[in-house]
């Protein structure tokens, strides 16, 4: 049997070129890999000396042969094949062993000029990976280094690989390439082209919406239906997911995640990982049913709770802080779809135990200090499918400080108004529009959700606080856009509310300003809008 190794990333591969060496295995390589191999002391024959044509033009030409593809792509059963390959004195190659140029790598660096970009764009490598792909039947083709102890498993127990395993290699071997070529579709679909600065220092300026290529995902898995059971669905991830986000995380337990799961668990995980205080969000149907910041697990969650306990029914529920015992054993009183926190205390662990059913998340929370949005973990873009095509915009990552909330009426807000206008604010972001949220003391009292009337969305959040026992009195309010009219706050105020943020920038911004002087309420602007459709 033989083998050929190619890899720019050199991690494991003496080890497993050691092994194969040990099951008789022989060894073909080019240069930088066979300098490596043969430094071990494995017998390691170059790939120039069996095409007898040196690597050149810089080692863009190294493998493009037909002594290297005429041995990957020859079909073993065809006996003319075989003569082929007889008559022209090519040996078989039934174990190809290639990763890529780092293309990927190399663009994401900061000021990556386009010649290093295209120059580390891979040629032989994925045509050599792509004939053996195409043979599978016949050759081996590994992609990445996780799959040698699976390919050297089945070498050391048969002598051979399975059919399954080298199909199974050749569908990775063509995702990888087919995502290789995306990625490489996408930076030079980015780039601005400017002819009169194609120098090789030339770093180039690049657009925010690369092209549409699929190869900056990845698939994670299949999931068992979509939004509803005749639909088909998968779950797929970045390329390079920002750090705590919510794909990033591992299930400790419980059934398998569906698909109205993840989107759940996504927007609650999203909201309690924009808080700094320990937080605790509960959402259902992708709207925050229930949101409370404070000193611990059990305490937000149980101000959380109190909000909407019938929605909460089923919800999904997430910390930005550890779950230890006392809370898990009060949340364990209820009916819970998915739990998720950047951890668990060993003792919450074994509440959780018997809970078979409940699905458990540890997702670590992005670590603070960075500077992009990628390194605080938000998401750079937002994309939603529209039939036959696809919006793209930057995700809303915008964050509200005190200074940039401007008070417009007599009345004052207090200082603890302040931070609850702060708090609700933030809940507003996370809840579809038109949204109407009102809170008290670090606690939601009544979320309205999804309505086409502002008016409505007041109404429903005011109804919802009445059922679950909560008073309105003396809350304060946040409305995720200006109100057009009055009647809004007219209705907020009537509910009890004594403090509004909005953003303002309505024609009629002096009625409604009027109406809350009227009213003896206080209202400030936030200058900035918040839909979320
Ligand atoms: O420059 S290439 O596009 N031309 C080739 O003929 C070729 N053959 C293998 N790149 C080529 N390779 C790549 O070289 C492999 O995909 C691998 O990434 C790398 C290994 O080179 P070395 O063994 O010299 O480190």
């Amino acid at each position: 049997m033989n083998a050929l190794l190619s890899v720019s990333d050199k991690t494991g591969i003496v080890d497993f070129a050691k092994a194969l060496h040990a099951l008789g295995i022989k060894l073909l390589s080019t240069g930088g890999t066979a300098q490596l191999l043969a430094s071990a002391g494995l017998p390691v024959t170059e790939v120039a000396e069996v095409t007898q044509f040196p690597e050149m033009l810089d080692g863009r030409v190294k493998t493009l042969h037909p002594k290297v593809h005429g041995g990957l792509l020859a079909r073993r059963e065809l006996p003319a094949h075989m003569a082929a390959l007889k008559e022209h004195g090519i040996d078989t190659i039934d174990l190809l062993v290639v990763n890529l140029y780092p293309f990927e790598a190399t663009v994401a660096k900061a000021g990556c000029t386009l010649a290093d970009a295209i120059e580390n764009i891979d040629i032989g490598g994925p045509a050599m990976v792509r004939s053996g792909a195409k043979n599978w039947k016949d050759v081996g083709v590994l992609t990445d280094a996780s799959q040698y102890p699976a390919v050297l498993e089945e070498l050391q127990a048969s002598g051979k690989l399975s059919d399954q395993l080298r199909f199974a290699l050749s569908v990775a071997a063509f995702n990888r390439v087919a995502q290789y070529d995306g990625a490489i579709s996408d930076y030079l679909s980015s780039v601005t082209f400017e002819p009169e600065k194609l120098a090789d220092a030339y770093v180039p300026s690049r657009t925010l919406f690369p092209g549409q290529s699929n190869g900056i995902f990845t698939k994670v898995q299949d999931l068992r239906y979509g939004e509803n059971s005749h639909q088909q669905a998968a779950l797929y991830r970045d390329l390079h997911p920002a750090p705590g986000s919510l794909v990033t995380g591992v299930q400790l337990q419980g059934k398998e995640l569906s698909y109205n799961n993840i989107a759940d668990a996504d927007a609650a995980w999203e909201c309690v990982k924009s808080f700094d205080a320990a937080a605790c969000v509960i959402v259902k149907h992708a709207n925050p049913c229930g949101v409370a910041v404070g000193l611990d697990a059990l305490g937000t969650y149980t101000k959380a709770f109190q909000t909407d306990p019938t929605s909460a029914f089923g919800g999904i529920i997430a910390f930005n802080r550890v779950v230890d015992g006392a809370a898990a054993a009060q949340i364990s009183k209820q009916f819970v779809e998915v739990l998720m926190a950047p951890d668990f205390t060993a003792e919450a662990l074994e509440i959780f135990k018997s809970k078979v059913n409940v699905r458990l998340l540890k997702v670590e929370l992005p670590k603070h200090g960075g500077t992009t949005n990628w390194a605080r973990g938000r998401n750079a873009m937002d994309a939603k499918r529209i039939g036959s095509g696809l919006l793209l915009q930057t995700a809303d990552n915008h964050e509200l400080s005190l200074t940039d909330l401007k008070v417009v009426t007599k009345k004052q807000p207090t200082l603890e108004e302040m931070e609850d206008l702060l708090f609700a604010w933030k809940v507003a972001k996370y809840v579809k529009s038109n949204a109407i949220v009102f809170c008290k003391n670090g606690m939601t009292m009544g979320v309205g959700a999804g309505q086409m009337s502002r008016l409505d969305s007041a109404r429903i959040a005011s109804i919802k606080a009445q059922h679950a026992g909560l008073s309105l009195q003396g809350t304060v309010v946040a409305s995720d856009a200006f109100f057009p009219f009055r009647d809004g706050l007219d209705v907020v105020v009537d509910a009890g509310a004594s403090c509004i943020v909005q953003p303002g920038g309505s024609m009629r911004d002096q009625e409604v300003i009027d109406a809350a002087n009227e009213r003896g309420v206080a209202m400030v602007f936030s200058g900035v809008r918040h839909f979320r459709h």
